[in-house]
């Protein structure tokens, strides 16, 4: 009796065991394996949605994005003979203007761009040129320096 009460607690130990193993190592090998795979997928999709976020926050190259009522760089520092391009991301209406809303200077005086539209100026001297949108002055505010 007692023998095979033992034989029996043997077995269900070890029936509980193989249990036990196959719950905890199963999920373990696949899902460090499901690891391996998904992670850099999902680093990689991180890493490209921050760049492409990256990408959308600030323009490329010489250009000046007119964005959420700001400019896109607010400084932007060019060599002589680089030409800036400025574009309206805004559904507002923008301009670029040389100077400040307290002394404008009349170098540059895009118009009115609608949204989309753009403005180009070429920088032929060195300097820092303040510039800010007519239309919202107080706000709105850049710098060009040309080295
Ligand atoms: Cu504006």
């Amino acid at each position: 009796m007692f023998k095979r009460f033992n034989f029996n607690v043997k077995k269900s130990i070890v029936i509980l065991l193989i249990l036990f193993l196959s719950i905890s190592f199963l999920p373990a090998c696949s899902g460090g394996n499901a690891d391996t795979n998904k992670k850099p997928v999902q680093t990689t999709s991180i890493l490209k949605n921050k760049k492409l976020r990256k990408k959308k926050k600030m323009p490329k190259g010489n250009n000046v994005w007119m964005k959420n009522l700001a400019f896109v760089p607010k400084i932007k520092v060019i060599k002589v003979g680089t030409t800036v391009t400025w574009t309206n991301k805004d559904v507002a209406m923008h301009t670029v203007h040389t100077g400040t809303p307290e002394k404008p200077l009349p170098m540059i005086s895009s118009g009115t761009l609608g949204k989309g539209g753009k403005f180009s100026f070429t920088f032929t001297k060195k300097g820092t040129y303040k510039y800010y949108c007519t239309t919202h002055p107080t706000v709105m505010q850049g710098m060009i320096v040309v080295q």
